[in-house]
């Protein structure tokens, strides 16, 4: 590509310093020009809302430098770039996270006091992009935090939804799901790059040609074009220059208006069109661990990693890089199985638009993709309908076909006259309606393929992936997941943040594995009385906003026992009811029996079709409303559901946590990732010997972990031998109390049938063995109740636990990923002094 030569008269512009300074007055000077020039006020009239845009601008404008140099940097050298492809990116607010990075936290609050500014209050007008749904969605943004940080180039591609995850509000105890306007106010943080946008093809149908040399060409014929347009949103690095890129896709229409429809009177005609094109990214799928088999979501997918792909092209080109080194360029991560479609489109692209042949650009696609896979649970593994794909992606369809014909070729070879291994391991499904199915693509189009907890990634290879391990076990790595502790402890937790600095230094927030170093203080009674004053105060800080938010009285001194995440039943929130009730049902026995006070909170969304997450939500608020009130209680124990969890309030929540519950069924959760953020913030654990739990009691060491329940292995036994729940209900007389109470009506106002479903799922099924968990959990969560007692054994177990959580920074995880996967390295960029115009 061609840059515009720079006109000679055209003077010499130095990026001011009002743009770049960091000390307190330039900081000061920036803001109010910013809301002179971009927001149009003056203090007198300025709101809230203002001020946070013209901070957010201000800090913008200091990473507009770091990221055209890094731009620069990277092109100059070619380097080789980490595409993560993903459907979701849950970014959180990226105010507070830019100033961390930047290392002008204090400064910047200091400025905004100076001039009668609260920045916290300045945090809360932060509208944050919810383009996820959860754990893998927010995975995505802590690995863009960690490459970062780690001077890694990489570029982060997605979907720009114009509606995220939807709010979610309370009405009668029930889930009511309410649009997510979060571009409402403009988005201060990205940038709109209409000079990069691409073209997208659907549907229509393909014919075979002969090329000028003979050889054998397909073309393909869409019967739709959709333009992407991409959106930038500068990701920065912890205390490096680096600022990488986070790239998402919005759908527009190809022509904002159809002038033949127009010119033919049809008005409506032509705007319908364009509406229909920009469907394509409205909004997100809000299904966590689920899929649906709807045509617009295999849109979605289709449309960014078509976009995606073509801008690498793109840069290949800009950067003079021959097509053959595609993969020497690039290496993509798929984020599940959501971008799979990438191992076609990215043939497809190679051999139709570039004319390469078929063996060559294979060899290319295996070297470029690595795969995570998220999850073992069959209702979350895609597969699309054969007419469904055949008619939206007809070229792709026949692209699969022959890649599963050379690998049911491979097979064979492999495994001879293995005619049930051919059937299981297709590509498509034949058993009944033809499926394409998506895990198997990823499998054999990537040269990588990784669980993301030790558990899960041998679970991975004995069950769902057997086949594919036992064919190419060298694909086969773990890469346990990790959180930024830049934004889950240095951010949300600032106090914790100063008293740990304070003793060794800041470079943990940069090197997690120092914590350890606090190991030498857990008999230092004058530092554990300090972070048991911090939790103390933290707590105070959480009860404060939850009066002001629900106006209920929680206790500080009481134990904060808290499960956020997403509903599910295989996480198990409703066994945590299970335990509340029987707390409940004991006070009710005796009134005067010594309990430790708690206070149970739990936070998190429903998929709006997921019909038991919603009867869950219901029964929690139910016992709330009964427990809460009652007099006989005497406040010991408090339940809240707190509305609209968001990465925003996950932030205040992690830090005020006594206790973290991790308590879904063994061989169910990949990895989880709240259990190490709560951790790290010096939480205890109570859970499940599942996903990441397995590791961090590992670390923590047993002492310091409240370990319940049946393993995977168990779990599979009791089932093959045929679990029956009414055995635990017959023979359990406190586990037959709770569920008598429930049935009877006593908190549904005297109606027996609102949570029978639930109830009776769980007395002829519970796939997820509540029952057969019961006893022990409710016996651990005893012994949680006394240890609370003992503030200084509880202390020193939270101290190292804070003190053992290095391994889980994704610092670490990328780090891995970078050793046995992408095999790229480092850049640095040096700041140089901008200087357009000039020499
Ligand atoms: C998930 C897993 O359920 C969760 O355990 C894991 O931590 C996360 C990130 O790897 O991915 N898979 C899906 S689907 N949603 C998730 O949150």
């Amino acid at each position: 590509m061609q840059t515009a030569p720079i006109p000679p008269e055209c003077p010499t512009v130095r990026v001011e310093d009002d743009r770049t300074g960091l000390d307190i007055e330039t900081l000061k000077r920036a803001f109010l020009d910013n809301l002179f020039y971009i927001q149009g006020k003056f203090p007198e009239i300025a709101t809230q809302n203002d001020y946070y845009m013209a901070l957010a601008y201000t800090v913008r404008d200091r990473l507009f430098r770091r990221w055209l140099n890094t731009a620069e940097t990277y092109s100059k050298q070619g380097a080789r770039t980490v595409c993560y492809l993903s459907a979701e990116f849950l970014m959180g607010p990226h105010l507070g996270n830019n100033l961390i990075n930047l290392g002008i936290f204090d400064t910047v609050k200091q400025a905004m006091t100076e001039l009668g500014l609260d920045l916290d209050e300045l945090f809360e007008k932060e509208e944050e992009p919810g383009l996820g749904n959860g754990g893998l969605g927010r995975l995505a943004a802590c690995y863009l935090d960690s490459l970062a940080s780690l001077e890694t180039p990489s570029i982060g591609y997605g979907i720009r939804y114009e509606f995220g995850i939807f709010d979610q509000d309370i009405k009668d105890g029930w889930q009511v799901e309410v649009t997510d306007k979060w571009l409402r106010f403009g988005n201060p943080w990205e940038v709109a790059r209409p000079e990069w946008e691409v073209e997208v093809k659907f549907g229509g149908h393909t014919q075979a040609f002969t090329d000028e040399h003979g050889n054998y060409r397909v073309l393909w014929v869409p019967d739709k074009v959709v333009r992407g347009v991409p959106y930038d949103t500068p990701i920065s690095g912890y205390k490096v220059n680096s600022c990488n890129t986070l790239r998402l896709w919005a759908a527009e229409a190809t022509d904002s208006f159809d002038f033949d429809a127009f010119n033919a009177g049809d008005y409506s005609g032509a705007v319908f069109k364009k509406m229909e094109s920009e469907t394509i990214s409205k909004v997100l799928y809000p299904n966590d661990n689920m899929t649906q088999g709807k045509i617009l979501r295999l849109e979605q997918q289709f449309f960014f990693v078509s976009c995606s792909l073509q801008d690498m092209f793109r840069i290949l080109k800009r950067q003079n890089i021959a097509i053959e080194r595609f993969h020497e360029k690039f290496t993509i991560q798929l984020n599940d199985t959501h971008p799979t479609i990438a191992v076609a489109e990215l043939m497809r692209l190679l051999m139709d638009e570039y004319g390469m042949e078929w063996d060559k650009a294979w060899s290319i696609v295996t070297s470029t993709f690595a795969y995570t896979n998220h999850t073992l649970l069959p209702e979350a593994l895609e597969r699309w309908p054969i007419s469904l794909f055949g008619s939206m992606l007809p070229r792709h369809l026949e692209i699969i076909y022959e890649i599963n014909r050379h690998f049911l070729d491979d097979i064979r070879i492999k495994f001879p006259d293995d005619l049930d291994r051919l059937s299981r391991m297709s590509l498509i499904d034949e058993s009944g309606e033809r499926y394409v199915r998506m895990a198997h693509l990823a499998c054999v189009g990537s040269h990588a393929i990784n669980g993301v907890a030790a558990l899960h990634t041998k679970l991975l290879k004995q069950d769902v992936l057997h086949d594919f391990a036992e064919m190419y076990p060298e694909k086969f790595v773990n890469v346990t997941n990790g959180v930024t502790p830049r934004r889950f402890v240095a951010l949300s937790n600032p106090r914790l943040t100063r008293l740990i600095t304070s003793k060794i230094g800041g470079n943990w927030i940069k090197h997690l594995d120092d914590l350890r170093q606090l190991e030498k203080y857990v008999d230092d009674t004058g530092f554990c009385s300090e972070f048991r004053t911090i939790k103390h105060e933290i707590k105070q800080d959480l009860s404060n906003y939850i009066k002001g938010l629900y106006d209920i009285n929680v206790d500080p001194n009481s134990l904060f026992d808290i499960q956020s995440k997403r509903i599910h039943e295989y996480k198990r929130q409703h066994l945590n009811a299970l335990h509340i009730v029987t707390l409940y049902n004991r006070i009710k026995a005796n009134p005067d029996i010594d309990i430790t006070p708690r206070t149970f909170l739990f936070g998190g969304k429903a998929a709006p079709g997921y019909y038991m997450a919603k009867l869950i939500i219901k029964l929690i608020n139910s016992i709330a409303d009964v427990v809460n009130r009652d007099p006989d209680v005497r406040d010991r124990l408090k339940v809240l559901f707190m509305k609209d969890y968001s990465v925003k309030f996950a932030q205040r929540v992690y830090p005020a946590a006594d206790l973290s519950e991790q308590i879904s069924t063994a061989g169910k959760e990949a990895s989880g990732t709240g259990n190490m953020k709560f951790a790290m913030n010096g939480a205890l654990t109570i859970g499940t010997l599942d996903g990441a739990n397995v590791e961090i009691l590992e670390e923590v060491g047993a002492e310091n972990f409240f370990l319940f329940g049946l393993t995977a292995e168990e779990v599979s036994q009791k089932k093959a031998a045929g679990y029956n729940p009414q055995d635990f209900y017959s023979t359990d007389p406190e586990l037959k109390l709770v569920i008598d109470r429930i049935s009877s009506g006593f908190f549904s106002h005297g109606d027996t049938e609102l949570f029978k479903p639930l109830i009776d799922d769980l007395m002829y099924h519970d796939q997820y063995l509540l029952f057969a968990d019961y006893r022990s959990y409710i016996d651990c969560q005893d012994r949680v109740g006394l240890t609370y007692r003992d503030q200084d054994l509880w202390t020193r177990m939270t101290l190292l636990n804070t003190a053992r959580t290095g391994k889980f920074s994704s610092d670490r995880s990328i780090q891995d990923y970078i050793d046995n996967i992408w095999h790229t390295k480092p850049v640095s960029i040096d700041l140089k002094e901008y200087v357009q115009g000039g020499s």
